[in-house]
């Protein structure tokens, strides 16, 4: 019997630490849909027409919605995962056309091809309700790639996209990507010339939309694209970077773009090789990622799936379809996730352990002294105090050491005290969770 206690105990400790992990994943939140609003391309940049200000997006790409590596993942649960723990605010539903269970070839699937494109646009309709009712935006992606010249197919995605563009039209959180990769020797006149019949389509039921055109050669020509843009407004034009592949000579080709004026996207991307396996080159992808930040372009990374290959996101077979922290993470999901937080300078990010060791003492009239553990790669703490139990009206200070007087209290009040760590990354500050809050009166 007396065994029993040291167990209950060691379950206890095991349950706090279960909980501070918890805690430590914090919430974070870029801004999404509700700040936004309907989006609309202005210069190289996306603005929100609602306020004006440019807009970053940062997201996360099914693996084919087709496959069974992909399609579980489309789910409420899913993407306030990715929109709560890992700040992504758009999702793209990647669709392929070929390959098995593809849209218009379906490859060795039992079910006919009409049942095919009725499921998956079912999933997708799955998809975009859940990106809706979290605020997050969401890309329908006509996945070209084995098939290579998105004309091939051309008339199938006329319909497709007349089909969704009627359906979403209502919608201010709706993109459509309407060719992925075009490659095998298409060219950008190919290409434009598809557009110009699925862009007109798309607008005329959603004269708003911005619409996400591919380059040749994989999405990667977009220094091509940007000598003969196409003549609508709200368009964006596709880049593809697998950061172990594609290096300095592929970031000229999205500078040359830029400079000419053209609004470019990273609608896909791998800290992997282009295979979508292989090495992970988290340095390259860092430069990547500091490029398009400074230039205001957002990014998707491919993608969120538990297929056994570098690029996936999530570890080789978990079995977890949502709620993932970072042990169930890969290796690539770990270094992706935890940038977004940090890069969208938005809450709180899992890089920072929540402060400990809070304590707060009685000084002469008006005063008090608070001190408590440091955490390790904080530039800084914010103290929080208010007379308030849920502070409200709290006031912050900024310290740059573990223990600091403050002054100017209000005598023979109970103030209540917490902190965070916090981080600079890009000039904006990134904080860590609170410590549990103590209380005192003061003198
Ligand atoms: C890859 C998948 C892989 C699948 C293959 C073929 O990761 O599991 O077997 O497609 O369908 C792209 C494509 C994207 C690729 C990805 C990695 O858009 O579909 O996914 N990639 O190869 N372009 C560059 C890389």
């Amino acid at each position: 019997m007396k065994q029993n206690k040291p167990i209950r105990r060691l379950a206890v400790i095991w349950g706090m630490l279960l909980l501070c992990v918890i805690l430590v994943q914090g919430n974070v939140h870029a801004k999404g849909v509700s700040d936004y609003g309907t989006l609309q391309v202005s210069g190289t940049h996306l603005v929100s027409s609602k306020t004006g200000e440019p807009v970053m997006l940062r997201g996360v790409s099914t693996h084919g919605i087709n496959w069974d590596v992909g399609y579980p993942y489309i789910s409420k649960e899913a993407f306030q995962t990715l929109r709560d723990r890992y700040a992504v605010n758009v999702v793209r539903l990647a669709m392929y056309t070929t390959e098995y269970y593809g849209y218009c070839d379906k490859a060795g699937a039992a079910e006919s091809q009409s049942v095919v494109q009725t499921t998956l646009k079912q999933r997708i309709d799955t998809g975009v309700k859940a990106a809706t009712e979290l605020g997050m935006y969401v890309i329908i992606d006509w996945h070209v790639l084995n098939d290579q010249n998105p004309q091939k197919y051309q008339d199938q995605a006329k319909a497709f996209f007349k089909e969704m563009s009627e359906k979403y039209a209502g919608q201010n959180n709706v993109l459509y990507e309407i060719c992925n990769e075009p490659n095998g020797g298409t060219s950008w006149d190919d290409i434009r010339s598809y557009a110009q019949q699925i862009i007109p389509t798309i607008r005329s039921n959603d004269p708003d939309a911005v619409v996400i055109v591919g380059t040749p050669t994989w999405s990667q020509d977009v220094d091509v694209a940007a000598d003969k843009p196409l003549e609508y407004n709200n368009i964006l034009y596709a880049f593809h970077f697998y950061a172990a592949t594609h290096k300095d000579s592929y970031r000229e080709k999205v500078k040359t773009a830029i400079s000419k004026g053209l609004p470019v996207f990273v609608s896909e991307f791998g800290v992997s090789e282009a295979s979508g396996n292989g090495n992970l080159d988290t340095q390259e992808a860092k430069q990547w990622l500091d490029l398009l930040d400074a230039n205001g372009i957002g990014y998707v990374a491919w993608s969120l799936s538990n297929k056994a290959e570098t690029a996936s996101l999530l570890k080789a077979g978990t079995s977890k379809t949502s709620g993932w922290t970072k042990k169930d993470l890969s290796a690539a999901g770990q270094w992706i996730l935890s940038q977004y937080p940090v890069r969208s300078g938005e809450g709180t990010t899992s890089m920072l352990s929540k402060v400990t060791g809070l304590k707060v003492q009685r000084k002469s009239a008006g005063k008090m002294k608070v001190q408590f553990s440091s955490v390790s790669g904080a530039d800084g703490y914010q103290v929080v105090y208010s007379t308030n139990k849920n502070f409200r009206k709290a006031k912050k200070k900024i310290l740059h050491n573990k223990k600091k007087i403050l002054s100017g209290l209000r005598s023979g009040k109970v103030y209540y005290v917490k902190v965070r760590a916090f981080q600079k990354q890009n000039g904006a500050r990134t904080y860590g969770a609170y410590s549990g809050a103590k209380k005192i009166r003061v003198k």
